[in-house]
């Protein structure tokens, strides 16, 4: 006689890194191989934070069940995560979990070079805590690459690696392996600025959907749809994610702001208010590094935008 009791037992649960997204489906890496799995619907009900529980690179536990597909129950905790708000609206979307470095692709030319996005980016990656590294692809399209030297220099004194890439001519294209190498690395910039070409220049074999830039805007078609985590022959994972349009700087207070500008750092202890936004406050150390010409005006110009932005967030 069957001990119905047993059917109940509870299911064995393993461990595993979700690389693969889609609408109420996602694939996990697990010792077994990858793994179809469906999210446990409590988990869309716990969800208060952002659009979707569930994002490439979280580290989960699932069920496999009688029938397929496995249940996701569990979402491990996050070291780190990329997020952006949903163009237009005021849901947040996790881009990436538990990433190592971002990797911030800008295209020197088509679509056009965009310092102020990178300045964004780099708030969101410093909030995130996660190492940035600038790659300013299409170098190929420049008739003189010495244009690229102040924009390199400014933000490789302020610490932040730069690379220059081509996946026409084929520069930087090895150094940027030997960056990803071991590393779980997202790849974000814009649509059509060339992450998925750069990433098959990378490895050939991953064949991702690559497109024209539409010829009559300038701006890349939305091809890549859905973000997932990719294994690299190198070593590591890279995150392919869709175009970004519009990279919100998300949870973040306004005084949080000048914490992610690195070159503001060593001035925020001598700043009179504890809470200082650097703009209307007096007695305040960045500013005045901003007049001595220590802290870059350009830098400090994007740090205002930036924070009229999280001020109107905050609303
Ligand atoms: N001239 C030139 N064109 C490039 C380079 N890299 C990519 N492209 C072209 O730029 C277009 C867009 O490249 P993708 O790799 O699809 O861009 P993406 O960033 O993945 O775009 P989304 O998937 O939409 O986010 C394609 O037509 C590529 O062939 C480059 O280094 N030089
Ligand atoms: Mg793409
Ligand atoms: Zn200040």
């Amino acid at each position: 006689m069957t001990d119905r009791r047993l059917a109940k037992t509870p299911h064995e649960q393993i461990q595993g890194r979700v690389v693969r997204v889609d609408s109420r489906m996602c694939h996990v890496d697990t010792p077994k191989g990858t793994i179809s799995c469906r999210v446990r619907g409590i988990l869309f009900k716990q969800e208060k934070q952002f659009s979707r529980p569930v994002a490439v690179g979280d580290e989960v536990l699932i069920e496999e069940r009688q029938t397929p597909p496995a249940l996701v129950v569990k979402i491990l905790p996050r070291r780190t995560y990329l997020a952006r708000r949903k163009a237009g609206g005021r849901t947040r979307q996790i881009i990436a979990a538990n990433i190592d470095q971002a990797i911030m692709v800008l295209a020197v030319a088509n679509p056009q070079l965009n310092p102020r996005l990178l300045d964004r980016m780099l708030v969101a990656a410093e909030h995130g805590e996660f190492e940035p590294i600038i790659v300013l692809n299409k170098v190929d399209l420049l008739i003189d690459q010495a244009d690229l030297t102040p924009i390199c220099e400014l933000y490789r004194t302020l610490g932040y690696r730069v690379v220059l890439t081509s996946t026409v001519s084929g520069a930087g294209i090895d150094e940027l392996r030997l960056l990803l190498k071991d590393k779980v690395s997202v790849l974000t910039g814009m649509s059509g600025v060339g992450k998925s070409a750069l990433l098959t220049s990378i490895q050939p074999d991953l064949a991702l959907p690559s497109r024209q830039v539409s010829a009559a805007t300038g701006k890349g078609k939305h091809t890549t749809t859905h973000a997932s985590l990719i294994p690299i022959e190198v070593g590591g994972y890279v995150v392919d994610t869709p175009g970004i349009r519009e990279f919100g700087i998300i949870d973040m207070e306004p005084w949080e702001v000048g914490h992610h500008f690195v070159e503001f750092r060593p001035y925020l202890s001598q700043c009179r208010f504890r809470t200082c936004t650097h703009d209307h406050e007096s007695h305040c150390a960045v500013k005045a590094a901003v007049d001595a010409d220590e802290i870059d005006a350009y830098r400090y110009d994007s740090y205002t935008r930036i924070l009229t932005t999280v001020r109107n967030e905050s609303l």
